[in-house]
């Protein structure tokens, strides 16, 4: 008897298995053993998904009050809760990452993200105009918002539960019915989110979920399908591309969060611990793999040494190991082929010059995590603007730091990207942080801090970094149809 654990896919309210008979292997990158063997959907399946949800459409989801739809999600956010350790578990093995990361930022946000949109899709009030004009013609006009209908949710393995379900609480709390396509690196955490559904009571074909890869395969397959009326995608700019074309097939709205190259700027006046801290976050967390991370960054030339030396120290601070002891800090990339396009943007910068500060290779570390993905934190100094290491992202442990001496020169230098995601501004000088804010090409910048969220605010970016926002309201505008029903008074 095969006693490897399986993930099958979830569709109409059973997990079952790929109609292909065919699996694929999901490792866990500290260490390359084996996971699970997923289920690799077939075209079938993705169109027995996509039937599950349109048939829930129609069915007891489509007709449910408002009132108890949002409950139903804030018992979903309630039994994330309750099963912390599980998503925990299953997060970890996926990725690598510290329990100090994935119970701190994924797992919460997991349950954050149902909660948060139920609430917003209750109490936002729908426009109506009254119109009365001197010659008598009067009208009123309302608006009412009606689910899109059936979402097709692709996502990517940097922070799974967080970013699937980031999309699929408010589709949910909308109305819609979605079918997620999860990481292949990733897929345990959206599954298990399959039992939490039944527990909850969630109705059969709400919440479908496919496994398998991109072209030619479930992801593609997913978009390509006539009856998803929407899809909302997080990952690689040159797959948003590919995804675009296959929305424009039924000319199907699409939102897309993408990379990033994003800048930190750190001006000489900033509070200096706090900078580097926060820059250190920005360019380390996570091992690198967060979209809104800094992968360059300008400070002001009368602290530039000072600072390389501080965040130096950081990078070289971090604590690999045991995801799940307290005293781990950084976890492994997370998967072979990313460590080795990671080492490769390390080669690269090595033959271009780049002196390093920190890092540049692969940790020593004991026997047992040789087969896994291991990278140091890394940061360069001295690479020309046009290197490429400074011009496309790499998604892992590194920043390269470069001096500035005049407010506009770093401005310039952080508008060198034809990326537009995040910026981090450091500086105690409320009218410069203002006015270089209003400056820099991007979605979300931040002051003085760098991801601190409030799910209330606008989310995304411009440029090769996204179409569209979510978050708040503006994850609403995506996820209904706005209608205007005009009567003659
Ligand atoms: P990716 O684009 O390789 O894959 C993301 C998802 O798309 C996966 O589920 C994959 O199977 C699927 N996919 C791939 N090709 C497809 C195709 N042709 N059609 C349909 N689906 C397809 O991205 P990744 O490597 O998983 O994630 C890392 C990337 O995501 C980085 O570029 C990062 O910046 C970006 N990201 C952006 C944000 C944001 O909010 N802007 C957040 C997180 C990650
Ligand atoms: O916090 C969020 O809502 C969000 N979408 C974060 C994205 C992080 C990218 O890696």
């Amino acid at each position: 008897m095969n006693s490897t654990p399986q993930t099958r896919l979830f569709i109409q309210g059973e997990f079952v298995p790929a109609s292909s008979g065919r699996r694929f292997q999901n490792t866990n990158p500290i260490n390359g053993t084996l996971v699970s063997e997923v289920h690799e959907a077939s075209r079938a399946d993705v169109d027995a998904a996509v039937k599950a949800a349109q048939a829930a459409l129609r069915g007891d989801w489509g007709r449910m009050a408002v009132e108890a739809r949002t409950a139903m999600l804030h018992a979903v956010a309630n039994e994330i809760a309750r099963r912390f350790d599980d998503f925990l578990q299953a997060e970890i093995a996926d990725t690598g990452k510290p329990r100090s990361i994935a119970g701190h930022i994924d797992i919460p946000r997991g349950a954050a993200n149902f909660k948060t949109f139920a609430d917003i899709v209750k109490n936002v009030p729908t426009e109506s105009f009254h119109l009365d004009t001197p010659d008598g013609r009067g009208a009123l006009n309302y608006g009412v918002r009606v689910p899109k209908g059936v979402i097709g949710v692709i996502s990517p393995w940097n922070l799974p539960l967080l970013l699937m379900t980031w999309k699929v609480g408010p589709a949910l709390a909308c109305g819609n019915t979605v079918v997620v396509k999860p990481s292949e690196e990733t897929p345990s955490t959206a599954t298990l989110l399959g039992e939490v559904m039944n527990s909850v009571g969630v109705p059969a074909g709400v919440y479908n979920v496919v496994h398998g890869f991109g072209p030619d395969s479930a992801g593609e397959w997913l978009t390509q399908h006539p009856d998803v009326n929407a899809i909302t995608f997080t990952g690689e700019t040159r797959t948003g591309e590919a995804i675009m074309r296959a929305a424009a097939k039924g000319v199907r709205p699409v939102s897309f969060e993408l990379g990033g190259k994003n800048a930190g700027v750190v001006f000489a006046d900033a509070d200096f611990e706090a900078a580097v801290d926060g820059i250190s976050r920005s360019a380390f967390a996570n091992t690198g793999q967060v979209c809104l991370g800094t992968e360059r960054v300008y400070v002001e030339r009368s602290i530039f040494d000072r600072f390389t030396q501080a965040l130096k120290k950081k990078a070289e601070g971090f604590v690999f190991g045991d995801p799940m002891d307290p005293a781990t800090t950084m976890g492994p990339v997370v998967s072979r082929e990313h460590h080795e396009k990671v080492l490769g943007y390390f080669a690269q910068a090595r033959e271009q010059g780049a002196q390093i500060v920190a890092g540049g290779g692969i940790p020593q570390l004991p026997a047992h995590y040789q087969n896994g993905y291991w990278v140091q934190p890394t940061i360069w100094t001295g690479l020309p603007p046009e290197s490429n290491v400074l011009t496309e992202e790499i998604f892992g442990p590194c920043v390269h730091l470069q001096p500035f001496d005049t407010e506009e020169e770093a401005i310039t230098q952080a508008n060198n990207s034809p990326y537009g995601l995040a910026t981090t501004i450091w500086t105690q000088d409320l009218s410069r942080a203002h006015r270089v804010a209003g400056k820099i090409n991007v979605g979300i910048t931040w002051i003085n801090c760098w991801f601190l969220r409030d799910l209330r605010t606008s989310f995304g970016g411009q440029g090769l970094s996204g179409i569209g926002r979510e978050g708040g309201v503006h994850s609403l505008e995506f996820y209904t149809e706005l209608r205007n029903v005009c009567v003659k008074l």
